[in-house]
């Protein structure tokens, strides 16, 4: 673990293995942070913030190391690519390009560092200067998933370093080796010791590193169950938090839409990442005029998907990232099928024989789903999708906002007014119309609803790492 810029195993000696899901093997050990461990890199970040050479960083400082990091992301994002693949059985087509451009994450928050953030503002008082200044929060905890490891924590790092704050990173137990060396490369980049630590281990790890006092805020992506303790966690200190949690998405695909595009968009929305992103397009809402044809061409697109070696640049889809995930995947399975969901493709584990080993599930349909069934309104995080017929817009509106979440949604139609009466009334954080998951580093991300608080990427971001300090000067020595 990288702690106060040395790097340590657990104070107890503990370790755990990271997993391959696609020969089950082990590939690395990994040291499981005691509480002592996770009191360290906070005490170090704390100091780094306080008294160290970050707290009199300029931002000038900020952004030349983030451009040295970005530089140096590029250079290694074959390894750093290859380890994600390792770790959570993405393919590696989907996850170099993904890789590659984190370095503009480090490119674009480089400048933010610089921009004016504070306002001049009018006086209601002859004589008085009054500013904004925004500053650091100080100690960030960022406690990451394993479905994009380095991407949503790059989402955080970025800015929480533009601002001036210092990091303690908690990543996935499942994809913590990635994170490792992504730290490492940080160090080379220049960063002071103690600016960006990393711990790893379990849940419990996180739950610990949350619940620090000497933490001010927290950034988590994951689960809208852990989501929501964070919130209490934070709420008993009022630390800062920023989550960005589960999703539901619908992908609402009318009659007058350039058909055979969205049917790309439909399946790259949901069977991208094995279905494990929280922007999934896991409800494909299909209007009743072409229900049939759809759903008859999804499903028959469906089942041509290549499974196979997520490091073979050939395969479409991969493996699921964890026994947990895969079990759980299979269990929504079942549940659809007992709540009357029509099974039209998919639906288990791969019978060829080459794939036994790894934790596949087939990219799976279901049609005559209808949005109370438990299949359209709990998150699989797996390649599950549910086919559910509307009549109109009204209908279409009313399925894809009766959901707790409020990620993300998708449009298809070629009319530009629909269009912008559906942007209007989805209750969702992202809109995308006329294509699906498209993400970068200028657009903020994040949810409505159950799906989270704050927004990732963009300007928006660099609030969730400041505080506002507001500057009253007297130029007049006014008497009150
Ligand atoms: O998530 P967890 P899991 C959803 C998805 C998936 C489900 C479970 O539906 O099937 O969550 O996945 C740390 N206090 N998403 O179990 O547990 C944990 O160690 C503090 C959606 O992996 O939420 C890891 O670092 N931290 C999602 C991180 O939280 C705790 C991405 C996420 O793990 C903790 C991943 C606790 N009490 C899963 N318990 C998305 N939004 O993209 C666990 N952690």
């Amino acid at each position: 673990m990288l702690i106060g810029g040395g790097w340590k195993a657990s104070s107890d000696g503990a370790t755990f293995n990271s997993i391959n899901p696609f020969d089950a093997q082990p590939w690395a050990q990994v040291p499981a942070a005691t509480t002592a461990d996770i009191d360290e890199a906070v005490g170090a970040a704390r100091r780094a913030f306080d008294k160290g050479p970050w707290a009199q960083s300029t931002p000038l400082q900020r952004a030349t190391l983030l451009r040295s990091f970005g530089d140096l992301i590029r250079d290694n994002a074959d390894e750093l690519a290859r380890i994600q693949v390792l770790e959570n059985g993405k393919l590696i087509r989907e996850v170099h390009g993904q890789t590659l451009a984190l370095a503009n994450h480090c490119y674009f928050f480089a400048g933010v560092a610089e921009s004016p953030t504070g306002e001049t503002l009018a006086s209601s008082v002859p004589n008085m200067q009054v500013f904004t200044v925004r500053e650091p929060i100080g100690v960030v905890a960022a406690i990451t998933p394993w479905n994009s490891p380095l991407a949503l924590l790059m989402w955080k790092l970025c800015p929480a370093l533009a601002a001036g704050n210092t990091v303690v990173i908690k990543p996935s137990e499942i994809t913590p080796v990635s994170t490792l060396v992504l730290a490492r490369i940080a160090q080379q980049a220049g960063f002071p010791d103690g600016v960006i630590n990393v711990v790893t281990g379990a849940g419990p790890a996180g739950a610990a590193l949350a619940a620090h006092p000497g933490v001010d805020k927290i950034a988590f992506t994951g689960s809208t169950a852990v989501g929501k303790k964070i919130a209490v966690t934070a709420a008993e200190r009022l630390a800062r938090v920023s989550l960005e949690l589960g999703g539901k998405s619908p992908n609402i695909v009318f009659p007058d839409a350039d058909l055979p595009n969205a049917i790309n968009g439909v399946i790259s929305g949901i069977f991208a990442a094995t279905g494990q992103t929280c922007m999934a397009g896991s409800r494909v809402l299909v209007h009743a005029d072409i229900y049939d044809q759809f759903t008859k061409d999804l499903v028959e697109r469906t089942a041509q998907i290549k499974l196979g070696n997520p490091l073979d640049p050939a395969t479409e889809m991969g493996t699921v990232a964890c026994q947990s995930q895969f079990d759980k995947v299979l269990h929504y399975i079942e549940v659809a099928k007992e709540d009357g969901a029509t099974l039209a493709t998919g639906g288990s584990r791969p019978s060829d024989p080459e794939l036994s080993r790894g934790l596949f599930v087939q990219p799976t349909v279901f049609t005559h789903v209808t949005n109370e069934m438990r299949i359209a309104q709990e998150e699989v995080f797996g390649p599950v999708a549910v086919v559910i017929k509307f009549t109109d817009e009204d209908d279409a509106v009313r399925i894809a906002n009766d959901t707790s979440f409020g990620l993300a949604a998708g449009v298809w139609t070629r009319d530009v007014a629909r269009a912008l009466r559906m942007v209007k009334r989805l209750r969702a954080g992202s809109v995308w119309v006329n294509n699906y998951r498209k993400t970068n580093h200028v657009a903020p991300f994040g949810g409505f609803k159950e799906s989270g608080l704050g927004r990732e990427n963009g300007f928006h971001a660099i609030e969730e790492y400041t505080e506002v300090k507001t500057v009253w000067i007297d130029t007049g020595n006014t008497i009150t």
